[in-house]
């Protein structure tokens, strides 16, 4: 009887949590903005609850140069701009920097540096950031720029026009 209890509880949990993977993942297909070329992935693959492995391949850049890339607020692409994506995802509240740097916008993922066909692939850690919860990025945005991000101005990095977008979604 104890157990048949416990049986039923366990089952219900398990109707609330959706069923993920020990190691979840998400992923971000980026699609080009008006007057853009840029497409690609951005895979984020938990290796704990607080350590994210980040993979981007992106192609369509401008070769031999720089671009910022960050997780924005709102997974909104309808603008063709990609603007309606909001600001930097920044649920600490922090300053814009580098994603090395120690206070930093939890969305701030550096800058892609493109090869001389235009292609970039970059792979980095965070810590800052969850698939759920406050933290969570499901359902926001990753936006990259046509210039490189400063780590410095206020609140943008002055990285320039939106370029690329991709909702992040539900990995496999
Ligand atoms: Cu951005
Ligand atoms: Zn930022």
């Amino acid at each position: 009887m104890r157990r048949g209890i416990a049986t039923l509880a366990l089952l219900s949990l398990g109707s609330v949590i959706p069923a993920l993977a020990a190691d979840p993942q998400a992923v971000a297909v980026i699609h080009p903005t008006k007057n853009s070329k840029v497409e690609g992935t951005v895979k984020f693959d938990w290796v704990s609850a607080s350590e994210v492995k980040i993979v981007v391949d992106v192609t369509g850049l401008k070769p031999n140069s720089q671009h910022g890339f960050h997780i924005h607020e709102f997974g909104d692409v309808t603008a063709n701009d990609g603007m309606s994506a909001g600001g930097h995802f920044n649920p600490k509240k922090k300053k814009h920097a580098g994603p090395k740097d120690h206070d930093h916008h939890s969305g701030d993922m550096g800058n892609l540096k493109a090869d001389a066909s235009g292609k970039a692939h970059l792979e980095l850690t965070m810590k800052d950031v969850a698939l759920f919860g406050q933290d969570g990025i499901l359902g926001r945005a990753v936006v990259i720029h046509a210039d490189q991000d400063d780590f410095k101005t206020q609140p943008t990095g002055n990285s320039g026009d939106r370029i690329g977008i991709g909702v992040i979604g539900l990995g496999k």
